[in-house]
């Protein structure tokens, strides 16, 4: 009688043992996957923020060039916008340069092309090379009006990436049009707006 009250006790210390680490499993158990969940929708927030930065464009060389350029980053991809006024009628260049630097009347301050990559200058994607800042030409209207779009996953806004980051470098438009041969610059003439890249 007495060994059957002790395997009974045996039994329901075992039972009650089990119960608790069962417990204790399925506590741990939901807070791992609730730490997951909060550490998942952390990522896809950090993924979905849009970044976008405006600048004011100053005019240089003695142009009226003006307007405003805007960097949007969106799910890996940078867009630019730039609204541009006070330009002559036709075709210009657009660049990013090297440095954030406008201080010169001239625009010069900014230095050559951003060029970090080290490559030839060409037009944007051209397999014998080009600059990450080889935006290309666009064309101003009657009044002097352009709205300039461009969009690449080959930039980004503050990364770690240098070959990426256009923060610190300048926005350059030119009187003239690249003829993407020339080296370093595309013979695009003087620079008749500038704006640099400031986080
Ligand atoms: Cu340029």
């Amino acid at each position: 009688m007495k060994t059957i009250k002790l395997i009974a006790l045996g039994v329901l210390l075992t039972a009650s043992f089990n119960c608790k680490d069962f417990k204790e499993g399925l506590k741990q158990g939901m807070e791992d996957a609730k730490a997951e969940a909060e550490a998942a929708k952390e990522m896809e927030e950090k993924e979905m923020a849009v970044e976008s930065i405006t600048f004011k464009m100053e005019a240089k060389s003695e142009s009226n060039v003006t307007g405003e350029v805007t960097f949007t980053e969106d799910g890996g991809t940078v867009s630019m916008t730039a609204m541009l006024t006070g330009l002559t009628t036709g075709e210009h260049a657009i660049h990013i340069h090297d440095k954030a630097d406008c201080s010169s009347a001239d625009g010069k301050s900014t230095g050559g092309h951003w060029n970090p990559t080290s490559t030839p200058h060409g037009k944007w994607g051209a397999e014998e090379g080009y600059h990450k800042g080889d935006i290309g030409n666009f064309m101003a209207d009657a009044e002097g009006n352009a709205t300039v779009t461009f969009a690449t996953d080959e930039w980004c806004i503050g990364c770690d990436d240098d070959t990426k980051n256009i923060v610190g470098k300048g926005v350059i438009v030119h009187q003239g049009v690249d003829d993407f041969t020339s080296q370093p610059s595309g013979a695009a003439g003087a620079r008749v707006s500038c704006t640099g890249i400031i986080q």
